[in-house]
């Protein structure tokens, strides 16, 4: 059997000829394997005789098995290297690439421009405890306007240590950071909010800034320069007008709402179109609301920990992905959020876009 055996091994065409034989041999109901287990059925003479000549078959058997697998392996290799060639001269295949998302770009803007005024960027937790959602904001558990906020709320599990929410603005980052440095501050919180809202013009989770400034003997002036200043340097452009209207937030005392002047241009496509700038009063333009702001109500610097007779502020909240749409001109807020690359194309984002803004503030004519 052994010479015949070594022979169909040798000759074994494919891995898969070679296994079915290792099969056929060595394994479990094999008859090499047979052999071996005769051997406890011999008297001790025979199978001095008859042990030496089986163990030298299995051995002889599994060298030929090893043998012939190096050679397949050794010929597969060879096919393959023969078989693929480089053409080092051909141009490089196309990588698909990403894009920067319009939310990120802008981002990147808004941080530019604040730092140049001297404001940090302060980051919190998107899934907030009750109290730094609304209660620090002045907003205790019967107020109304907690009710405008659609808030979803996470399942009980602690209810000891009060409700927890996907916040629903990024106030709470400002209430921490007052908690957290004390005055001065100069900060911008920009980041996702949620509210269980969804149709044309809102989506579930969207994208917000605050802006926050606590110091002595700060005004409405410094709130009306720091928001025009910011929005000319933002839109690229030194005609936008700001008119403010008083308002009402829980949060802040006054309130103001803050409208810019738009004029109406023909579109590429023939229809009107608003570009933001010039005064609204103008014959033909209009204003739009763009943001909401104030000075911060005492009741909410006092819960921060800090005494309102020593400092005060003015804040700050607006929709960037609002802003974005404003600045590059999409429509649809909902395909912010499809993750479709052919939408990033068409509205000129690129991989290596950077934020357009690094002649600084101020640095225009
Ligand atoms: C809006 C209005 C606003 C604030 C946000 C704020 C934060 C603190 C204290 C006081 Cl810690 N105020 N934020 C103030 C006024 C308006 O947002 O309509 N946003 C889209």
């Amino acid at each position: 059997m052994g010479s015949e055996a070594l022979e169909r091994i040798a000759a074994a065409g494919d891995a898969a000829a070679l296994e079915s034989l290792r099969v056929e041999f060595l394994g479990k109901q094999g008859s090499v394997s047979a052999l071996l287990k005769t051997l406890g059925k011999m008297t001790p003479e025979k199978r001095q005789a008859e042990g030496p000549k089986i163990h030298a078959l299995r051995e002889s058997v599994q060298n030929a098995l090893a043998e012939r697998k190096a050679a397949l392996d050794a010929a597969a290799l060879e096919a393959q290297l023969a078989s693929e060639t480089l053409d080092l001269t051909l141009p490089a295949p196309e990588t698909p690439q990403g894009s920067v998302h319009p939310v990120s770009q802008v981002m990147d803007e808004l941080a530019e421009i604040f730092a140049d005024m001297g404001f940090a960027v302060a980051t919190g937790p998107e899934i907030e405890d009750d109290w730094h959602n609304f209660t620090a904001l002045n907003m205790p558990e019967s107020h109304p306007a907690r009710a405008m906020h659609d808030t979803f709320y996470l399942p009980d599990e602690a209810p000891e240590s009060g409700r927890m929410v996907l916040r629903t603005h990024t106030s709470p980052v400002q209430v921490r950071s007052m908690k957290a440095q004390g005055a001065p501050i100069r900060i911008i919180a920009p980041g996702r909010v949620y509210r269980s809202d969804s149709d044309a013009t809102h989506t579930p989770m969207f994208h917000q800034v605050e802006g926050l400034v606590i110091d002595k003997g700060i005004h409405l002036g410094h709130l009306k320069w720091t928001l025009e200043t910011f929005l000319k340097a933002f839109f690229e452009r030194e005609d936008i007008v700001l008119r403010l209207r008083p308002s009402y937030f829980p949060f802040t005392e006054p309130s103001v709402e803050v409208d810019v002047g738009f004029a109406i241009e023909d579109g590429p496509d023939g229809k009107g179109r608003r570009v933001l700038g010039g005064s609204g009063d103008e014959p033909g333009h209009g204003w739009m609301e763009l943001l909401g702001s104030g000075m911060v109500n005492r009741r909410v610097i006092e819960m921060s920990g800090l005494d309102p007779d020593e400092c005060q502020g003015f804040a700050f909240g607006v929709g960037v992905d609002r802003l974005a749409m404003l600045k590059y001109g999409m429509d649809d807020l909902r395909a912010f959020f499809d993750g479709d690359v052919r939408w990033l194309k068409h509205y000129g984002f690129s991989a290596f876009d950077q934020p357009t803004l690094s002649a600084g503030v101020g640095a225009r004519a």
